[in-house]
């Protein structure tokens, strides 16, 4: 059907009318939508059975990659794109007068996840299936995924996310195998032939209907699978209310991370975390058990990978199914678990790291809850062994202690990888924050530096690039992006330099034209597009950004000799809705933007805008139009980051600090193609570890800071009464936790360097041009193939 432009044509009306049961005449865009997506998945469902019988034949080792994030974004363009279907889909809806762009912007992002944990499994997804490697993944099917955010007077709001309210074209449901998970109850024990036999009684289960999604890799025949579960009522509840029983059961699979303040919250949480696991780990289970009669080696054909600790609980889950169900010993059951599972870390933030009341889990969960007592016993006595006396040690590293389960303890002890996502990431993990794990497993320990998909962020957000690019060193770096560096060549070449321009300057317009309709503010394209866009949080320091622009803003006004290169600083963050110190940065951005666009004296020089609603579609159209890219965490703080990579993959320079994944970018390209600044992750540590540094200080004798610090509560913006005194106290009274005063002036002079640069047109283009020649190694299929190599131990077909 998609063999030339004419067939298309011919199936895509016939089609129209059987799904849509309208003529073409009375049909809508929408329709058109559902038609071409309904014919892609039906196109590709020959390769994903002939994949999975592939698999089953073969005996291949399977990675299962186990995430409570999937950030998809939309599908429709990707799949054309990977299928090499894009040309004549767009020629034939062009002569029946459809635009496929405008089909595009139909379809809703699959927003299943919150930040970089999300969208890095997405990009993983995409490489595995390209590189033909086994890898499917598994996660919760969310009727909303992440809120949509609207601005209103400056202030976030959310709205629930609504992906599913058409239905959504990439999914198809398999009732067939659903799987029951039980909750709550009491444990059985008996003895049976000598021995003690466990049964969990008194439940109530939720049914986990499996929706799977093919994952298309780039013109290769493999199609893997995601598989979505989704929360529903048994068939056979014997409740007595039973819509409240559905209530209760559905709202497992109703949104992604609800609000954990309160106890019903924190529940709901676990709930997700053991549903998603059990039905996951069940499944994976009954599959091997198609091709294989005994457990014993499955360690040997299946790997299960934790996309960091919120998955953790397939741990005790492999183990109870090994132990209850198919009869093995403990010794047994915990060799075969352990060589099983390999775990990501992605971030070292204390209040990112999961812990449970025993209080909560152990009635939620009490088999899954005595089987972690069980691990946790034996592997203290090992520590015991190791430490004698030493109990306060013990006490630190146990996964049961204070009446909390920790998580990422139950990770390091139960799997046999635990790897960072950046080089900076995992020295941090190994020579502090997991120490004396690291002293006692160093050989679990190992890094893989994260990556992205070339394909999405190169390939299909910048049709225009890619396609000088392929005019340079033809088109091999789509399958092997590492050859992107071959366009070092033409750092001296200055037509070819000129075009790259030529195109950066189209992707500014394209996204001046946006910003014109979200915001109705016009914004120049000739001026420097400063952009920072990710989730919203103190240590990414968004705050250090707007206090820069306050400053900029002030020289303007008091100083008509100041010069700078016209600048429009781009935001776009989501903050969760409970986090109230970033929300009020939101409102500061937002009203500094306010009063900076309105003043006609400054206005052709500076301008800020927020973009409201960051997600992946918007990222697509943010990173091409990009000339600085600003990564300005506090050193140590980020684990890696990807945005700065995407950003880097389209040309925009980096204005950044050594942290995360940025140091292996300098590495990479080179000191002088981007611009450093600011403390380093040892002098953060160090004053972490031993004080002296005091925020006052710097607020006292730098009138730049004090200027802009003293206008978040002298009423210079109006209206604004208290609201931002928790922002100044943030960095005063509480003495700036993420070290934003302590590293201002390095970011204003690094700042004005980037400027200045940025005026040497030929210089900025030549840099540009070598991070996205340097940018190859950042390719998530790198970065797949490494996991594959060294943890999963799995081959391409
Ligand atoms: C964050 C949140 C925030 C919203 C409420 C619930 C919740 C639960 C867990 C977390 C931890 C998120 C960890 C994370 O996303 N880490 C990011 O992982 C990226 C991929 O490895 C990495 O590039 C980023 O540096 C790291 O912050």
């Amino acid at each position: 059907m998609f063999s030339n432009k004419e067939k298309f044509k011919e199936f895509f009306l016939q089609r129209l009318e059987m799904t849509c049961g309208k003529s073409f005449g009375e049909s809508t865009k929408r329709d058109h939508y559902f038609t071409i997506g309904n014919m892609i998945r039906e196109y590709v469902s020959t390769g994903w059975i002939n994949t999975n019988e592939r698999y089953r034949m073969a005996k291949e080792k399977q990675v299962y990659y186990l995430s409570i994030e999937f950030l998809l974004g939309r599908l429709l363009h990707h799949n054309l794109l990977n299928l090499g279907l894009e040309d004549v889909v767009r020629e034939g809806l062009k002569d029946l007068g459809i635009d496929l762009n405008e089909l595009e912007e139909i379809e809703a992002d699959a927003g299943l996840g919150n930040g970089g944990l999300g969208r890095l499994a997405a990009c993983f997804m995409d490489s595995l299936a390209s590189l033909n490697f086994p890898g499917h993944g598994c996660g919760i099917r969310y009727k909303h995924g992440l809120f949509e955010q609207k601005i209103v007077d400056g202030y976030q709001v959310e709205l629930p996310e609504q992906w599913l309210r058409h239905g959504h074209v990439w999914e198809v449901r398999r009732a067939d195998l659903a799987i029951e998970v039980p909750f709550w109850g009491s444990v059985e024990n008996r003895e049976e032939n000598g021995q003690l036999v466990f049964r969990h009684v008194g439940t109530e289960t939720i049914t986990a209907v499996p929706y799977d999604m093919p994952i298309v890799g780039f013109k290769t025949e493999t199609v893997n699978t995601l598989r979505l579960w989704n929360a529903e009522a048994s068939p056979y509840p014997i409740h007595k209310d039973i819509l409240k029983y559905k209530r209760d059961t559905e709202s497992v699979s109703e949104f992604l991370y609800p609000d954990d303040t309160h106890d019903e919250g924190k529940i709901l949480r676990l709930k997700q975390q053991y549903f998603l696991v059990s039905a996951s780990v069940r499944s994976i289970i009954r599959s091997y058990k198609k091709q294989y009669d005994t457990l014993q080696h499955f360690h040997e054909h299946v790997c299960i990978h934790i996309n960091d600790t919120h998955p953790v609980l397939a741990i005790p889950e492999l183990m109870r199914v090994l132990i209850d169900e198919e009869g093995m010993g403990w010794d047994e059951a915990w060799h075969i678990t352990v060589n099983t599972i390999s775990y990501t870390n992605h971030t070292t933030l204390s209040e990112a790291l999961e812990k449970w009341p025993v209080r909560i889990f152990q009635p939620l969960l009490p088999r899954i809850y005595m089987i972690i007592h069980e691990i946790n016993e034996r592997y203290c006595q090992q520590l015991w062994d190791l430490y004698p006396g030493e109990w306060d040690h013990i006490e630190s590293m146990a996964i049961i202690a204070h009446n909390e389960v920790r998580m990422a303890h139950l990770a390091l002890v139960g799997s046999f990888s635990v790897n960072g996502v950046a080089a900076l990431h995992t020295e941090i993990l190994k020579k502090r924050e997991m120490k004396s794990f690291y002293q006692i497993f160093p050989e679990k320990f190992n890094n893989k530096t994260n990556g992205i998909t070339h394909r999405r962020w190169l390939l299909k957000a910048n049709p225009l690039l890619s396609k000088l690019i392929s005019e340079g060193i033809g088109d091999e770096w789509i399958q092997r992006p590492e050859k992107l560096l071959e366009l070092n060549k033409f750092t001296e070449d200055t037509s070819y330099l000129e075009q790259l321009y030529q195109i950066k300057q189209q992707n500014k317009e394209r996204l001046a034209k946006r910003i014109l309709e979200q915001n109705g503010i016009v914004v120049d394209a000739s001026s420097i597009f400063d952009i920072h866009v990710k989730r919203l949080h103190a240590y990414k320091r968004q705050l250090l950004n707007i206090l820069h622009v306050m400053y900029l803003y002030n020289q303007l006004k008091e100083d008509s000799s100041f010069h700078m290169h016209p600048r429009t600083f781009i935001f776009g963050a989501k903050a969760s809705p409970g986090y109230y110190y970033a929300k009020k940065i939101i409102k500061l951005i937002n009203t500094v933007a306010e009063k900076v666009n309105k003043d006609d004296r400054t206005n052709e020089k500076l301008k800020v805008i927020f973009l409201e609603n960051y997600r992946v579609s918007l990222a697509e159209e943010i990173f091409p139009g990009a000339d600085i890219s600003e990564q300005i965490s506090t050193a140590s703080k980020e684990a890696s980051g990807t945005g700065n990579m995407k950003f880097m993959m389209n040309g925009a320079l980096t204005v950044g600090t050594l942290d995360g994944a940025n140091v292996e970018m300098m590495e990479r390209v080179g000191e002088d193609n981007l611009f450093i600044f600011g403390l380093t992750a040892d002098q953060v540590l160090n004053y972490n570890q031993h004080g002296g540094y005091n925020s006052r200080d710097y607020y006292h004798h730098d009138k730049r800071i004090r200027q802009a610090m003293d206008q978040l509560i002298n009423g210079f913006f109006p209206d604004s009464d208290a609201e931002f005194e928790p922002i100044f106290d943030s960095l005063l009274s509480e003495n700036d936790q993420y070290f934003v005063l302590r590293d201002f002036d390095s970011y204003v002079n690094i700042q004005k360097e980037a400027g200045a640069t940025y005026e040497n047109r030929k210089q900025w283009q030549k840099m540009s041009l070598k991070n996205i020649a340097a940018s190859g190694y950042f390719s998530s299929d790198r970065t797949i193939r490494e996991y594959a190599e060294d943890i999963w131990r799995i081959k391409a077909e």
